[in-house]
């Protein structure tokens, strides 16, 4: 469906289970803001294949995550929600990127360097595709002319990145128009970086295994309740945000983002009780957002609506993206 709103597009690697972080950081501003945007919103497997994946269960977490996005509160009928893989221009505008984006611009991205780094020596587990990806995110955006990138703060480097190319892209082969929209990232105020629970100083992540760091999407409630009663804070006996109390400042940004209170009103309520009551509010919280929403995706994976929904979004999809790639093919020479 088109309009004359804004247009936004993102998405969400199907790489692990969903978490929190990529809820309050992405998923719950997309639907929030569903009805200012004309929105296009992706499930995005190709990413999830940087790192190795196994079959069975990436089609199990791409079903999720459409699940879920469907589950939180994006309408199909106004918000356009499909699999990358399912529109082959994502894959075609991503390889003529390739060949205008220099290798430098690549080598700054931070995200790349970290997950690099996690591998170790373990050389062979860091695939070409994982060095790529911030250029393949840079089609997904382009061919729908987003006008917004709605993503956690971890993003803003590559969307960054996207404009850089869209820039270059109109300035060698425009011919004195711009035949890509350059974008801008979308970051929230609250919410675009939320913590760990066990180790607050590290980002709530897909690929952490530390026990009790991530609250996954689809956990059972009561290991929901028990990691955030469990997660780290430290000896003060205050409750306020502060960037210096990583722990609290995660709970208090958590509940902030789900209750949609002010700060101020937040350190009021909890002025002179301790981090156990805090703890109790935070997890009735989440649980009071999480628990329907687990209900209706497991409701949606069970029946035959998703697939359908899905092929739909991929045609819907695929007449945009086509007409993009065309513009940039034809610019180039390649039509
Ligand atoms: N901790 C977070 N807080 C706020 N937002 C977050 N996002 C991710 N983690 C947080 C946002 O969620 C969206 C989807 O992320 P992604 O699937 O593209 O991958 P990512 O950013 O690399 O997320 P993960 O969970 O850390 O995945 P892995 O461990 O597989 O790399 C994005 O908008 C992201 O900013």
């Amino acid at each position: 469906m088109t309009t004359n709103r804004p247009k936004t597009f993102s998405g969400v690697k199907p790489s692990g289970g969903l978490h929190l972080g990529n809820y309050l950081g992405a998923i719950k501003r997309w639907v929030d803001d569903q009805d200012r945007y004309d929105n296009v919103f992706c499930i995005v497997d190709l990413h999830a294949i940087t790192v190795p994946q196994e079959s069975a269960a990436l089609r199990q977490q791409t079903r999720e995550v459409a699940a879920f996005y469907l589950a939180a509160g994006l309408d199909p009928s106004r918000t356009t929600v499909f699999v990358q893989s399912h529109v082959s221009a994502h894959a075609e505008l991503g390889w003529i990127l390739n060949c205008v984006t220099p290798m430098g611009w690549l080598e700054r991205m931070t995200q790349f360097k970290d997950k690099a780094a996690k591998e170790g020596d373990n050389r062979e587990r860091i695939s070409a595709g994982l060095f790529d990806y911030p250029i393949l995110m840079a089609a997904d955006i382009l061919l729908y002319d987003a006008n917004f990138v709605p993503v956690g703060d971890d993003q803003k480097q590559h969307v960054e990145l996207t404009r850089d190319i869209a820039e270059r892209v109109n300035r060698l082969h425009g011919g004195g128009r711009d035949i890509l929209v350059v974008p801008q990232p979308l970051i929230a105020d609250t919410g675009a970086r939320i913590m760990g629970l066990a180790d607050p100083t590290r980002k709530m992540s897909k690929s952490e295994d530390m026990p009790g760091q991530a609250i996954g999407i689809f956990d059972d409630p009561g290991d929901i309740r028990r990691a955030i009663m469990r997660a780290t804070t430290d000896s003060d006996r205050t409750i306020a945000f502060d960037p210096n109390r990583p722990g609290v400042n995660n709970l208090l940004t958590i509940y902030q983002v789900l209750s949609g209170r002010s700060r101020d009103a937040l350190e009021g309520q909890f002025a002179g009780k301790g981090y156990g009551d805090l703890k109790k509010e935070v997890a009735t919280a989440v649980l009071d957002t999480l628990v329907p929403i687990q209900e209706r995706c497991k409701a949606l994976l069970a029946g035959p609506d998703l697939d359908e929904i899905l092929r739909d979004g991929a045609d819907r999809a695929r007449q945009v993206a086509n007409r993009t790639l065309d513009r940039v093919a034809t610019a180039m020479g390649l039509r």
